[in-house]
C-alpha cells in the first residue's frame, strides 16, 4: 500500500487522501478562516485578500498550525518526501460569487524555485467542476519545468501561467473532492481550477512542504515554518 502510494506519486505527480479531516474538523477550520480573514481585512483593508487568496493561516492561527502537522498527513508526506519534512506555509483560496474565476494552468515551481515542494490542496467545501475543483494533467510533473509565457493579463493574480499550447486537453482530469479530502501534488504538476459558477463558497486550504534536508533561500512567506 505504502509502496503504491509512493509509486503513484512518482508516476502521476499526485495522490488523494480521502477524508483527511472529519466534517467536524472542517467546520472548525472554516469558522477559523472566516475569523482570520475578517481580522486581516480590519487590520489591513480589503486589498490584503484580493484575488481570493490569503497566505499565512498557520502563522495567524494555532488551529491551522495543528492542521499542517496532522499525523495522517505527516505519515503520507514522509512516505513521499522522506523522513524530514518541513512545513513552509499555507494559504486559503476562497472563491465565491465575487471571486469566481478559475485559477489558470500553472506549475507552482516558478513561484519559489529552489528545492521541489509538495503542496496539499484540502477541500473545506465540497469541490466539483461546477464550483471550482482542481483540474490536473497526470504525470505532467515528469516534463520538468516549462517556461511560463503567460502573465497576469486579467488582473486575477498568477503572474506565471502556462501557455495554452502546452495543455493537452485530452489528458486533463478533474479532481472533485468532498470536504476534508486532501490532494498532495508535486510543484511541477500542471494544474488549474474551474471557475465557481455556483454562487456559493468554495474554500480550499493549500499547505506547502519541503524535504527538510534540502537547502533553499530564506523565503519571506515561510514565516511559520516548522518540521512536522
Ligand atoms: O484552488 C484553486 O483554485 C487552485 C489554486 C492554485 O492552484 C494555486 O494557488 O496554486
Amino acid at each position: 500500500m505504502d509502496r503504491d502510494l509512493k509509486q503513484q506519486f512518482a508516476e502521476q505527480g499526485y495522490v488523494i487522501i480521502e477524508n483527511l479531516f472529519s466534517l467536524e474538523e472542517v467546520k472548525e477550520l472554516k469558522a477559523e478562516v472566516a475569523r482570520v480573514l475578517e481580522q486581516v481585512k480590519q487590520e489591513r483593508g480589503e486589498g490584503a485578500v484580493k484575488h481570493g487568496v490569503y497566505v499565512g493561516m498557520a502563522a495567524a492561527s494555532g488551529l491551522f498550525k495543528q492542521a499542517a502537522a496532522k499525523a495522517e498527513l505527516a505519515k503520507v508526506l514522509k512516505k513521499i518526501v522522506g523522513d524530514q519534512v518541513t512545513f513552509l506555509s499555507d494559504k486559503v483560496v476562497f472563491k465565491d460569487s465575487r471571486v469566481d474565476f478559475g485559477s489558470p494552468w500553472h506549475q507552482d515551481y516558478p513561484y519559489w524555485e529552489g528545492s521541489h515542494k509538495y503542496s496539499v490542496w484540502i477541500a473545506l467545501d465540497d469541490a466539483t467542476p461546477d464550483n471550482g475543483c482542481l483540474k490536473i494533467l497526470p504525470g505532467s510533473h515528469l516534463k520538468g519545468f516549462l517556461h511560463h509565457g503567460g502573465g497576469d493579463h486579467d488582473g486575477n493574480g498568477f503572474s506565471s501561467r502556462l501557455k495554452d499550447e502546452n495543455i493537452e486537453q485530452s489528458q486533463i482530469i478533474d479532481l472533485p473532492a468532498s470536504r476534508g479530502t486532501a490532494i498532495v501534488f508535486h510543484d511541477l504538476l500542471f494544474h488549474s481550477s474551474y471557475p465557481n459558477r455556483s454562487g456559493k463558497d468554495r474554500v480550499a486550504l493549500i499547505s506547502t512542504y519541503k524535504d527538510g534536508t534540502q537547502d533553499d533561500p530564506d523565503y519571506e512567506w515561510a514565516i511559520a515554518a516548522f518540521p512536522i
